[in-house]
């Protein structure tokens, strides 16, 4: 255990670990080396996510194989890390099949994920609630049993498909539902149990499945499925997105008309989202080499509303989106997460992945999205980011770790580069801000290279680390 202010007699070896980020992808679909279903979307601070399903039936196959859900994540809605499986059918261990649509809720610093999932028990497919204390988890069963089950009374005829949604009063409500079977229920605040009976919402018209709410300007939207041939879909074995609007979040809706033609997968799932300003909507369809309709993959485009609330029908791109790294200070293109990091020396319980993982840090002590951390080390050590090709950089933002134990806030740092033959301080550097529970920005003249390198020096007696260290494009 680590104890401020305690002297450490260990030596400084200098240890060179590296860890290679995950990759980075981009355009529509947004994956395409494995097939993905059942998109939700989730904004946490600067980062937008994606909760999706993985389908792995082999071609040819004509039924759903699904067995875990994946998360991926970017900071400008454009360019993508796959964070890979953060949650499976053996994360519900009263579950056995069908990791099917889902969706994942914030509250109080904890991250729901509500899923679609064939429990052992009677009846057929279930929603489970995990639990995580980050967006990337880990996740646990929060529950130990379904929510929603089919011997919950007037459940709907398919138990699938749950979105969540929280009003601004704290009151969040569960919809889900398949089969033309939409349900809806409030959740107390523990988020695990319901609050009050399961109720059936009022003019969802043609209501399919894959429910998603959202509210904008005081007005509640659900955009959900349908396969009617009225303006929706070609043949009823696909979908289209319907859309209605309510003044309360259990309605009653008033139908809006289709957001979103049919896609080249029978099915149709979807979730809306603001990031940086822009609405998008993610959705799937089959369109990755290979695809089909349980061969499916997640896509990104804009969405666009027009002055009276109503939306405009989405145009669907092979291109995806702009990329849209938003403005806000600490924003920007940010070239971390394609950066593989290393270091002079990481402890061994903390984590050099931290760097470069899309963490938003509440403090400087929230280890939730991981921490680097360097003790017992003293003095000066470095992080370092490095790129297979040369990247023109002119800014930092530097999130410090303080764990109130061996590990402090530096005395002070410098940002340094690789000229190619040696490492040098860039250029024009503005002073290295050492502040707790902040995001600090130093900018300099953009430079470009292939490494870049965060040198930090450490008060007398403590070690220093770092939470999130981004790298902006110039
Ligand atoms: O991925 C399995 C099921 O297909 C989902 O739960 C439905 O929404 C449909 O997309």
């Amino acid at each position: 255990m680590r104890t401020r202010n305690r002297v450490f007699g260990l030596g400084a070896a200098l240890a060179l670990v590296t860890a290679l980020a995950p990759p980075a992808l981009a355009a529509n679909p947004i994956v395409t080396s494995y097939y993905t279903a059942d998109p939700a979307p989730l904004v946490v601070g600067n980062t937008l996510y994606v909760y999706a399903g993985r389908d792995e039936a082999p071609p040819g196959d004509t039924n759903f194989r699904m067995r875990e859900w994946r998360v991926l994540s970017s900071t400008d809605a454009a360019t993508w890390t796959d964070h890979g499986a953060r949650a499976n059918i053996a994360t519900f261990p009263w579950a056995g099949a069908d990791a099917w649509a889902s969706e994942v809720e914030p509250r109080g610093g904890k991250y729901y994920w509500y899923t679609s999932v064939n429990g052992n028990g009677a009846g057929w497919m279930d929603i489970g609630v995990a639990v995580g204390d980050s967006p990337l988890g880990p996740f646990r069963d929060a529950k130990g049993g379904p929510l929603i089950s089919d011997s919950t009374p007037n459940s709907s005829g398919l138990n699938i498909d749950p979105t969540v949604f929280t009003d601004d009063d704290g009151q969040a409500y569960l919809y889900w539902g398949g089969y033309w079977g939409a349900r809806a229920a409030k959740l107390k605040p523990d988020m695990i149990e319901l609050d009050g009976p399961v109720v059936t919402p009022q003019g969802l018209a043609n209501f399919w499945e894959a429910p998603w709410m959202f509210k904008r300007n005081g007005l509640y939207y659900m955009v959900y499925a349908a396969n009617d041939t009225n303006g929706c879909v070609t043949s009823s074995s696909h979908a289209c997105q319907r859309y209605a609007t309510a003044t309360s979040p259990l309605g009653p809706w008033t139908h809006r008309g289709v957001v979103l033609d049919q896609v080249s997968s029978t099915t149709n799932h979807a979730g809306v989202v603001q990031f940086n300003g822009q609405w998008y909507i993610v959705y799937h369809n089959a369109d990755a080499p290979g695809g089909g309709d349980f061969r499916r993959s997640v896509a990104v485009d804009l969405l666009h509303f027009n002055a009276d609330g109503t939306m405009r029908k989405v145009t669907q791109t092979t291109t995806g989106p702009p990329p849209n790294p938003g403005t806000n200070p600490g924003t920007g293109t940010n070239l971390a997460p394609s950066a593989a990091a290393s270091t002079s020396y990481v402890s061994a319980w903390e984590s050099l992945a931290a760097l470069n993982n899309g963490g938003t840090p509440a403090n400087s002590a929230d280890r939730s999205n991981l921490a680097y951390g360097n003790w017992p080390e003293r003095g000066t050590q470095w992080v370092e980011y490095t790129w297979p090709t040369a990247k023109s950089v002119n800014r930092v933002s530097t999130y410090w770790f303080d764990d109130d134990q061996g590990i402090d806030l530096p005395a002070s740092c410098q940002v340094q580069y690789w000229t190619g033959s040696a490492y040098a301080p860039v250029p024009g550097q503005s002073a290295c801000g050492v502040a707790g529970n902040t995001s600090n920005s130093t900018t300099f003249t953009a430079v470009s290279t292939t490494r870049l390198r965060l040198s930090i020096t450490s008060k007398p007696d403590f070690s220093t680390g770092v939470l999130e260290w981004q790298a902006f494009q110039a």
